[in-house]
């Protein structure tokens, strides 16, 4: 199948961009990008998302260089994906959105009965209400349509079938989720305290757990790289503080305007983090000001969703691609989101201030100074 793509985007003066973002996230999964067209919007157009002369211009552009796929950047109803499918050209071409890309990023990286689970239920619920435009788009071009399509059933017979598919998909997502449970409440009994990953995707959680606990679990393969969660218990006789026994659990990577249907279908995964005594919350510190303050919000955002009253360290990661002047530019922007939340410089890939960083959630977890919550 021709990987041949498009990314476009409405947009709106609210909501920054995210071609960008999207391009990289497709690219990664091995779409080939031919171009980006952004047009500048007050607002999203009722039922073409671009402007109707816009949108011919993208028809046109698919026509002649033989594009297969129409990433938008946006957010897209069902309804509207199927007017804007049946205005370039029926279903020959692919139209997804920023969301079902995400999702076909989950997808490419699912390794894990957890991670595959979750995937199929967000995809489920968030195509559910499709179901009539399926038909509809089923009867205007005489074929049957991709993903999860209702195929040849009538719609009610769809739709119930639908509703108990999505039904098993929780209960067995509980399932997987309740074993962990019961590993967790084993390593509580005996005392061990949890401490969590958490962080914008690629800030460099994995390559930390990795140090932490000689493991190789894969790091750097782009957006959402880690999509399940893996505890281990470390014995980390490293530090000042003598011996400390803990379990550090990595889980997935939060991203800016999480839809809730897949935050939703996440949840058991994010309840690791919610479960957790402490959230080391990760930055990179390397890239540009105005990133890693939307990244730093966008955690922020998450966390107080989450895990409100848990308290956080933050780690400063990646100092080993900065200086100085920027790392002090990068603190400040830290402290203007998480206010008083203590921060320590690390690098997870060169081992440095690791200690530091496991001797700060020592003392919180210890009592040695008071910790700090969202909330
Ligand atoms: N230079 C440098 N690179 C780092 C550091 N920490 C992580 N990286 C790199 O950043 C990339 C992402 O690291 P990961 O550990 O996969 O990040 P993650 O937070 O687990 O990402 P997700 O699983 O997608 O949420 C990899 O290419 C790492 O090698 C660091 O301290 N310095
Ligand atoms: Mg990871």
């Amino acid at each position: 199948m021709s990987m041949r793509a498009l990314v476009v985007e409405s947009k709106i003066p609210t909501v920054p961009s995210r071609a960008e973002e999207c391009r990289s996230m497709a690219e990664n999964i091995g779409y080939q990008v031919i171009d980006t067209i952004v047009q500048k919007r007050k607002s999203i157009h009722h039922s073409y998302i671009l402007g109707p002369g816009k949108l011919e211009d993208v028809k046109q552009i698919v026509k002649e260089k033989n594009i297969a796929s129409v990433i938008f950047a946006n957010t897209l109803s069902g309804a509207r994906i199927f007017e804007v499918t049946r205005f370039l050209g029926g279903t020959d071409i692919k139209v997804i959105d920023r969301n079902l890309l995400i999702l076909e990023v989950f997808e490419k990286r699912a390794m894990t009965k957890e991670a595959k689970l979750q995937i199929r239920l967000a995809k489920m619920r968030y195509t559910f209400s499709w179901g009539k435009e399926f038909l509809r788009m089923k009867g205007f071009t005489g074929e049957q349509v991709g993903w999860s399509g209702p195929g040849q059933y009538p719609y009610h017979e769809y739709e119930r079938e639908a509703r108990k598919r999505i039904s098993r998909l929780e209960q067995e997502l509980k399932d997987v989720y309740a074993k962990k449970q019961t590993l967790r409440e084993h390593r509580r009994e005996r005392g061990f305290p949890i401490v969590a990953l958490a962080g914008y995707t690629q800030s460099g959680k994995t390559t930390f757990f990795n140090r932490l606990v000689s493991e190789t679990k894969d790091t750097g393969l782009g957006p959402f790289t880690t999509l399940s969660t893996f505890a281990r218990k470390v014995q980390y006789n490293g530090g000042k503080m003598g011996p400390f026994d803990f379990i550090l659990v990595d889980s997935i990577g939060f991203i800016e305007d999480m839809h809730p249907v897949i935050m939703k279908a996440c949840n058991t995964t994010l309840g690791e983090i919610t479960n957790s005594d402490l959230i080391l919350l990760f930055v990179d510190i390397s890239e540009d000001l105005e990133t890693i303050f939307r990244k730093l919000t966008a955690s922020y955002q998450t966390l107080r969703k989450i895990a409100a009253d848990t308290p956080v360290i933050i780690c400063a990661n990646k100092i080993d691609l900065t200086n100085p002047i920027q790392l002090d530019e990068a603190r400040k922007l830290v402290g203007r989101v998480f206010g008083g939340t203590p921060i320590v410089d690390a690098s997870a890939l060169k081992g440095e201030n690791v200690d530091q960083v496991v001797g700060l959630a020592f003392q919180h977890l210890n009592g040695g100074t008071v910790p700090k919550s969202l909330l």
